[in-house]
């Protein structure tokens, strides 16, 4: 028959020896079950004379309690590791980033914008704002376009079913900003209106229906050709880079007189028409309430869009539109 004592060792052996509760479950049948050493031994006591049977009654009991003990607390220190071991599996922490996600960035037409403003404003303009949904008399009465006259009907005008009929537009330039700062500020007056603008027209690859323009507007003493040409000169070189030069080649547009188209050259010489320009016609400034005898001005204006497809070298506008984040990405 084994000792107590041993079987108390053995325990101890065996249950230091699980690694989970599961193994430890084992040991518990193995040690204490009943096919166990120790339920042999109490069985065994019954062969023994009442003095000895006391005695080694005793000392079972005692290797037993022992036995229990060495089982709870190996139970007690591997469910606490199978717990924290859980815990840790199950950690959620809503703090942790662990893959950064993907940064966007301003759309192609966004970025170009805030580009040609930050020239300009290092030029010394300042950005003006007006409403998209105009009237009339700011989109065309006040640009010298008048009623009936036929350059009205050269811009496709998208009208909105409010008021008297054909009083309400969608501005088909931003050229009404510039009469609004003129009707509100008093010369000198340096402005730049970048902005969105509308016309009739079916979508292709330099179409929209919805496109961008910005215009610059100088109203000053002594204004003349020579500072328009000489802007528009400052104004290539600052934006396109060294190398770019620009000309004027004679046009015509009710609100300015002279008028003139500017084309922009690339360093290797080739041609790139960009918009258009002129000197302020005096009809515009007295309808806007400026003095035309005291005062002079030039204009000039080009579509955003058709800049950002040529600085991003895509090929078709309607790539601008169609969001697609993949294409978009790329710029
Ligand atoms: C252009 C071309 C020529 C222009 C004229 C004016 C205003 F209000 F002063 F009369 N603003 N913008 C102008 C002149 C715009 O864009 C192609």
């Amino acid at each position: 028959m084994a000792e107590p004592e041993q079987l108390v060792v053995e325990a101890q052996r065996q249950a230091a020896a699980a690694t989970t509760l599961d193994e430890l479950s084992k040991v518990r049948t193995t040690v204490s079950g009943k096919r166990s050493p120790l339920v042999a031994a109490r069985k065994a006591l019954g062969g023994l004379d009442p003095e000895a049977r006391r005695e080694a009654g005793q000392a079972l009991n005692a290797a037993k309690s022992a036995i229990d003990e060495v089982l709870a607390s190996r139970e007690a220190e591997l469910a606490a590791a199978a717990r924290a071991e859980k815990l840790a599996a199950e950690r959620l922490d809503l703090t942790e980033v662990t893959e950064q996600p993907a940064n966007g960035h301003l759309h192609v037409i966004t970025q170009t914008w805030q580009e040609l403003e930050d020239v300009f404003v290092g030029m010394g303009y300042r950005v003006a704002e007006g409403p998209e949904i105009e009237s009339e008399w700011y989109n065309f009465g006040a640009l010298n376009f008048p009623l009936g006259h036929p350059a009205r009907d050269m811009y496709d005008t998208l009208y909105v079913d409010y008021g008297e009929p054909g009083s309400t537009l969608l501005r088909t330039h931003t050229s009404p900003v510039q009469a609004r700062v003129m009707e509100n500020q008093k010369p000198p007056i340096y402005v730049v209106a970048p902005g969105r603008c509308f016309r009739q027209d079916t979508a292709d690859a330099t179409h929209m229906p919805v496109f961008h323009q910005i215009e610059g507007l100088v109203v000053d003493r002594d204004t003349t050709l020579g500072d328009l040409a000489g802007t528009i000169e400052a104004f290539t070189a600052a934006y396109f880079g060294p190398g770019f030069t620009s000309r004027l080649r004679p046009s015509y547009f009710p609100f300015t007189e002279p008028s003139a188209e500017f084309d922009i050259q690339r360093p290797d010489g080739t041609w790139l028409e960009l918009g258009g320009c002129g000197m302020v016609h005096p009809n515009v400034l007295k309808a806007c309430g400026i003095d035309p005898e005291q005062w002079q001005g030039f204009a000039f204006g080009f579509g955003i869009d058709r800049l950002a497809l040529i600085r991003f070298g895509i090929d078709d506008l309607r790539e601008l539109w169609t969001n697609d984040v993949r294409f978009l990405e790329q710029f």
